[in-house]
């Protein structure tokens, strides 16, 4: 991790750029999954599961005695860990319905508007080195509480063909039941399709490899919506003298550790902020299993020294970190002040683990700048907004000829007549 003492402001983009994904290459590898599966359906998802996953299946959806074994395999503590979780997220999530309220724009003109959840979605989640049941969580509470009729999952088996029993808990916990062991870009495929097993969704939501996100953006040109771009996973934490070091740097590795190419960032009031966390992450990566990872992410990582809260703010909204902490002595007035980030967390004793797991928020996050202009997933991502209207007698006698002039002066006579029509109606009355 190398240390910049307050550089000047227009080497902070260079300073802050992300390890750029060559996705238009990797689209080029996943295009024909895609096609295959469109055209093939089944068969296809079948040679690719064998391909990728070294397993062929006869049966992709877990099954009630899958079910039922990973219920008995579970530890008690884990079933525990998982409920709270569950119930922090469903608190957080559910406050976020909200019924809109009828205005009444003139008299007689009711305009109105609602949410409505969209019918199909589909998770996926990801296989590989770290099971993620924290993100069935996450996807699942929220597309229940919106009332998305069918919510499919989709993840990779193992080459045994079985799945983390701690995803299938979660999953069944929150009312997921349709869990198919389909997993990478046949998995995306099958979802932006249909086959004769897998169900087509509406949206698709969650992280995966850039195999995954290569075919979420493809999924986007075959009319779907996704929950956003991916990228990934990275925390800022910006730290003064009211930090502890310690908790900064075992910050600064829970998330190093997700993969090679996550990024982390600490921005720091002092040099001797910098010289104290990087001890404090040097003496606790000794112990920590996934090193590897975490040593070749901070590798990526960079730590900037800006003496002047103003400019670390700026330099934190430029950055738009997924995740950012503040470990500062008034952390409220820096939030205040941040307009990028995908969630922040705030004081000493708010390590970011809590928010991938259980506090409440959700931790599927914008990443890669996205902060910008995407928001997290939340309940506004599961749900439409259509908007209602009902004009009266009276209304349309006083908005229709607003409407009238408007339509001839761009020269739609249709438009004109479908209100010259209802008002001589009402005159001849
Ligand atoms: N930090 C990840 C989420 C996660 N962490 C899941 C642990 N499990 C992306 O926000
Ligand atoms: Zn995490």
């Amino acid at each position: 991790m190398k240390t910049v003492v307050n550089p000047a402001r227009a080497s902070w983009s260079q300073l802050l750029k992300r390890p750029t994904m060559d996705l238009a290459s990797i689209e080029a590898l996943v295009r024909p999954v895609m096609e295959a599966v469109k055209n093939e359906g089944d068969a296809a998802i079948q040679r690719y599961t064998e391909k990728y996953d070294g397993v062929r299946l006869s049966e992709w959806a877990v099954s009630q005695a899958e079910f039922e074994a990973a219920e008995a395999s579970v530890p008690a503590e884990l079933k525990a860990a998982i409920l709270q979780a569950k119930a922090n997220i469903e608190a957080f999530h559910t406050a976020q319905q909200q019924d809109e309220l009828k205005v009444e724009t003139m008299p007689g003109v009711v305009c109105y508007r609602r949410s409505v959840s969209i019918e199909k979605v589909g998770l996926y989640i990801p296989g590989g080195t770290a099971p993620l049941f924290s993100t069935v969580l996450m996807l699942a509470v929220p597309a229940k509480i919106a009332g998305c009729k069918e919510i499919v999952l989709c993840t990779p088996p193992d080459e045994n063909g079985a799945i983390n029993p701690a995803i299938l808990y979660a999953a069944k916990a929150v009312g997921v039941t349709k869990i198919f062991k389909v997993g990478g870009a046949q998995a995306i495929a099958g979802l932006t399709f249909g086959t004769v097993t897998i169900p087509k969704v509406n949206k698709i939501f969650g992280p995966g490899n850039q195999y995954v996100t290569a075919a979420k953006q493809l999924a986007t040109k075959y009319g779907l919506a996704i929950d956003m771009p991916a990228g990934p996973s990275e925390v800022a934490v910006y730290a003064d003298d009211a930090a502890v070091p310690a908790f900064v740097a075992a910050d600064l590795l829970s998330q190093a550790e997700h993969g090679v190419d996550s990024q982390v960032v600490l921005v720091a009031a002092n040099e001797a902020i910098v010289d104290k966390v990087k001890a404090e992450v040097d003496q606790q990566l000794q112990v920590l299993p996934r090193r590897e990872f975490a040593e070749k992410s901070l590798a990526n990582s960079v730590a900037v020294v800006l003496g002047n809260e103003a400019d670390a703010v700026d330099l934190l909204n430029e950055y738009g970190a997924e995740h950012l902490i503040l470990s500062v002595k008034e952390p409220w007035e820096v939030a205040d002040q941040i307009i990028n980030a995908g969630s922040v967390f705030l004081g000493n004793y708010t390590p970011e683990s809590a928010g991938d797991y259980a506090s409440g928020t959700n931790h599927t996050l914008p990443t890669n700048g996205y902060a910008k202009m995407y928001s997290g997933v939340s309940l506004d991502s599961y749900v439409k907004k259509v908007t209602y209207q009902q004009i009266s007698a009276a209304g349309i006698q006083a908005l229709g000829p607003v409407v009238e002039t408007m339509a001839a002066a761009e020269q739609l006579d249709g438009h004109k007549n479908a209100v010259s029509l209802r008002l001589k109606s009402l005159k001849d009355v």
